[in-house]
C-alpha cells in the first residue's frame, strides 16, 4: 500500500459541531462534493472510515485488484490540468495507482483540512423544528448540519456470507472488499476462494502464483473477457490528451459514459462469418468494448446468445479439461446481464496442476471447520479462505446509517420493498439529504467517475441556487419519485438484466428486495433529465425559505 496513509491528517483547528454540510465518505464522490462546498463558500466536513481517502479503492487493496475501465477515462474530469498533468503507467489502472491519484487529488485540491479520517458516520437524524440534521459517528461526534450529502458508495458494504463455523477456523480469513494494508503472504499454504465475480477472478490468477494449493469455491461462473493489460506508453497518453476534453464530451454523451465502439448492428442482422469476425475483433482488443459488439446484445435473447456461445466457446478452448470448461462456462444467463469481468489469465489459471474447481451448486458449502471448509461432499483441508463474495450493493452503505427524516421514518423502513428515489439524488421525506450516485441513478452501469461528477455538480448547482434565492430545504416531490422508480422498473424491463440472479438486481443478499438498482436507460438521457429538471426551476423538487423562527 502506498500513498493512502502517508500524508492524510485530521483538523488541527478546534472541533466545529455546525457545518454547512457533512459529507459522508471521501473517495471519488465525497473528494469532489467538499471541493464544490468549499467553491460555494460553505463549510464541510468530510467523514472517512478509513484511515485514508480513496473509498472502495482503499478497501480493496487485494492482490490483483484493478479498474476495468481504461486509465485514461477512469480518473476525474473536472480540472483540465490534473487530467493533463497526471500519468497513468498501465492500460487498465492498479488499485495503488488509484491511490496514488487520489491523494494526490486531495493534495492539490488542499482537501484535507475538511475531512476527518478514521470516524464512521453512524447516524442522520432530521429535526424538523430545526430543519437542520444531527449526525452522530461512531467517535462520538455529534454535529448539526443544514445538508447531508451521502458519497457512501455503491461498492462498499461489504458481504461476508454467513456460513456456519467460521469462527472456529483455525487458518485466516480475508475478504476482497476489506483487505488488511499490510501484504499478505500466501507462499507455500493452501488457499480457498469463493466467489467467481470481478475480484474473485482478479485475485484467483495472482493468488495461484503464491500459494502451494488453489480451490475455488464457484457458485456461478460469470462471463469474463480477457484484458490485455499492457504498459501505456507516454507518447499513447499525450495523444490522448491533445483531445481529452473532446473525448469526455463524447463519453458524456453516449450510454455509460466510456468511449466504447458502440455497434449500430443487430446481431442478427449479420452472417454468422462476420459476427464471428467482429467478436474475434473485440475479443482481441480486450475489455468490455466486447459487449457493444452489437446493438442488441441486452435486449434480445437470440441475438445476445450468439456472443454467449463464442465466449463459451473460447472458455472451452482455453481450459484443457472438459469437465472444467463446462463448469467454468456460463448457462443460466447471457453476456452483459450481469456485469462482465475482465481478466488477466482467468481462465488459463485452471490449467495449471495446483488449482482445482469445486461447483457448489451441486455440492452446496455445509460449515466451516477449524481445519477448513466442508461441503457436502468432503471436507477441503484450508490454511486461508478468501472470500470474494461481494457487496450489499448501492443501498448496503446507506442501510449501515441510522438515517431519519420526516416524522424520525426510517429509510431502511421507506425503502424496504426497494429504494425509491427521484433521479437517484433524493427521496421523499428526507429534506436535505442528498445522494451522490444513490439508487435509479447510472452510478454502476457507467464509469462511476462520470456519474459522481455530474451528480455532485448537479447537487452544487442546486445549493448554489438555494444559497443564491435565499431557500432553505429542497425535498424530492411524492409524485415524482414514483413517476421516475415506475420509469426505472419500466426501462430495465425493456432489457435482459432482470433475467438475471445479480447485484444489480440485489439477487445476491438473501431477502433484499429484487428490484433493478441502477437507471439503465443512459448517462446521456440521464444527463439530459438532470438538465431539464434545471431549466423547468427544479421540477419535481420542492425548494422553501426558512420557515419562520427557523423551522424549515
Ligand atoms: P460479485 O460480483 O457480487 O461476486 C460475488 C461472488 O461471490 C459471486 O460469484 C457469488 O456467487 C459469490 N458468492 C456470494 N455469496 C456466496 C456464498 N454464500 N457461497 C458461495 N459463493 C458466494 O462481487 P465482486 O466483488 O466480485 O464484484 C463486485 C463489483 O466490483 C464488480 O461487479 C465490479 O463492478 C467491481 P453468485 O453469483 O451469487 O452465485
Amino acid at each position: 500500500m502506498t500513498a493512502s496513509t502517508s500524508s492524510t491528517q485530521t483538523p488541527t483547528t478546534a472541533p466545529a459541531t455546525t457545518f454547512d454540510a457533512v459529507v459522508i465518505g471521501t473517495g471519488f464522490a465525497g473528494l469532489y462534493m467538499l471541493l464544490r462546498l468549499r467553491e460555494l463558500g460553505l463549510t464541510a466536513r468530510g467523514y472517512e472510515a478509513g484511515d485514508g481517502v480513496g473509498g472502495t479503492w482503499y478497501w480493496n487493496c487485494y492482490p490483483g485488484a484493478r479498474c476495468d475501465v481504461e486509465s485514461m477515462q477512469y480518473s476525474y474530469s473536472f480540472s483540465e490540468e490534473l487530467q493533463q498533468e497526471w500519468v497513468w503507467s498501465e492500460r487498465y489502472p492498479r488499485q495503488d495507482e488509484i491511490i496514488n491519484y487520489i491523494n494526490h487529488v486531495a493534495d492539490r485540491f488542499k482537501l484535507r483540512p475538511m475531512i476527518q479520517l478514521n470516524t464512521r458516520v453512524t447516524s442522520a437524524v432530521y429535526d424538523e423544528a430545526a430543519g437542520l440534521w444531527q449526525v452522530g459517528t461512531d467517535q462520538g461526534d455529534r454535529v448539526t448540519a443544514r445538508y447531508v450529502i451521502s458519497a457512501a458508495g455503491c461498492l462498499s458494504a461489504a458481504r461476508v456470507p454467513d456460513i456456519p463455523g467460521l469462527d472456529s477456523f483455525k487458518g485466516k480469513w480475508y475478504h476482497t472488499g476489506n483487505w488488511p494494508k499490510e501484504e499478505v503472504d500466501f507462499t507455500g499454504k493452501r488457499v480457498g476462494v469463493i466467489g467467481t465475480g470481478s475480484s474473485g477472478i482478479q485475485v484467483i490468477p495472482v493468488l495461484a502464483n503464491q500459494v502451494a494449493q488453489l480451490t475455488v469455491f464457484q457458485r456461478t461462473p460469470n462471463f469474463s473477457i480477457p484484458a490485455w493489460n499492457r504498459p501505456l506508453p507516454v507518447a499513447e497518453q499525450d495523444a490522448w490528451k491533445v483531445n481529452y476534453e473532446e473525448h469526455r464530451r463524447v463519453a458524456k454523451a453516449s450510454r455509460s459514459a466510456i468511449l466504447y465502439e458502440y455497434s449500430q448492428r443487430s446481431a442478427l442482422a449479420v452472417d454468422e462469418l462476420e459476427r464471428q469476425r467482429e467478436y474475434d475483433k473485440r475479443w482481441a482488443r480486450g475489455g468490455n468494448n466486447f459487449t457493444h459488439s452489437f446493438n442488441d446484445l441486452l435486449t434480445n435473447k437470440a441475438a445476445n446468445d450468439t456472443a454467449s456461445d463464442y465466449v463459451r466457446g473460447k472458455i472451452r478452448s482455453i481450459v484443457k479439461d472438459p469437465a472444467k470448461a463446462a463448469l467454468l462456462a456460463p448457462t443460466d444467463h447471457g453476456l452483459g446481464t450481469k456485469r462482465v469481468c475482465v481478466d488477466t489469465n482467468y481462465y488459463a489459471t485452471y490449467n495449471l496442476p495446483h488449482v482445482s474447481l469445486v461447483d457448489l451448486r451441486a455440492t452446496p458449502i455445509t460449515k466451516i471447520e477449524p481445519e477448513g471448509l466442508r461441503t457436502t461432499d468432503k471436507l477441503y483441508p484450508l490454511d486461508a479462505i478468501v472470500f470474494a463474495t461481494g457487496y450489499d450493493a448501492v443501498t448496503g452503505s446507506l442501510d449501515l446509517i441510522d438515517i431519519r427524516g420526516r416524522g424520525g421514518l426510517a429509510l431502511k423502513s421507506k425503502w424496504h420493498e426497494g429504494p425509491r428515489t427521484y433521479l437517484g439524488v433524493m427521496t421523499q421525506g428526507f429534506p436535505n439529504l442528498f445522494m451522490v450516485t444513490g439508487p435509479q441513478s447510472p452510478s454502476i452501469a457507467t464509469n462511476v467517475i462520470m456519474s459522481i461528477e455530474q451528480h455532485v455538480d448537479w447537487i452544487a448547482r442546486l445549493l448554489g441556487h438555494m444559497n443564491a434565492q435565499g431557500l432553505a430545504t429542497a425535498e424530492a416531490d411524492a409524485k415524482a419519485e414514483t413517476d421516475w422508480v415506475a420509469n426505472n422498473n419500466e426501462l430495465a424491463s425493456k432489457t435482459l438484466f432482470p433475467s438475471a440472479n445479480s447485484w444489480f438486481m440485489g439477487a445476491n443478499i438473501p431477502g433484499k428486495p429484487r428490484v433493478f438498482l441502477p437507471y439503465i436507460g443512459g448517462f446521456g438521457n440521464y444527463t439530459n433529465i438532470c438538465e431539464e429538471v434545471i431549466a423547468a426551476g427544479y421540477k419535481g423538487f420542492h425548494l422553501s425559505p426558512p420557515a419562520p423562527g427557523g423551522k424549515a
